[in-house]
């Protein structure tokens, strides 16, 4: 069984967060060190450590952080210039917060994806 991350507790309230968007399944707030203008985390409100942890009865949780990724990203203003969505998993794909997050960087052409 995983352990908790802070994640969890922005989840629950029990910390500050700059969430946005929050519903049954997924939550939504703006990272806390941002690597573009508009720099935001959708995590499911269960605790998946990592893709390599994703079953199939998660699909609904993956489905629907894809989904208000890109409403957030019209709310945001970036969705016609375009953003880009980016989720991290263990060490090689630099992992640093063991609760799955879809990034969602945009505001400013992005470069290549790899660097
Ligand atoms: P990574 O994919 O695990 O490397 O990304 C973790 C992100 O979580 C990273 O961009 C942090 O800035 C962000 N973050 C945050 O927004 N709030 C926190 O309390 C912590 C990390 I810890």
């Amino acid at each position: 069984m995983a352990e908790e991350t802070i994640f969890s507790k922005i989840i629950r309230k029990e910390i500050p967060a700059d969430i946005v968007y929050q519903d049954d399944l997924v939550t939504a707030f703006r990272d806390i060190s941002p690597q573009a203008p508009h720099h935001l985390l959708v995590i499911p409100n269960i605790l998946i450590a990592t893709m390599n942890d994703v079953s199939e009865d998660d699909e609904r949780y993956l489905g629907r952080m894809m989904r208000v990724a890109a409403d957030l990203a019209k709310q945001e203003g970036i969705a016609e210039d375009g953003y880009r969505l980016i989720v991290n998993c263990n060490a090689h794909g630099g992992q640093e917060v063991y609760h799955i997050h879809l990034h969602l960087v945009g505001g400013k052409p992005l470069g290549p994806m790899l660097s």
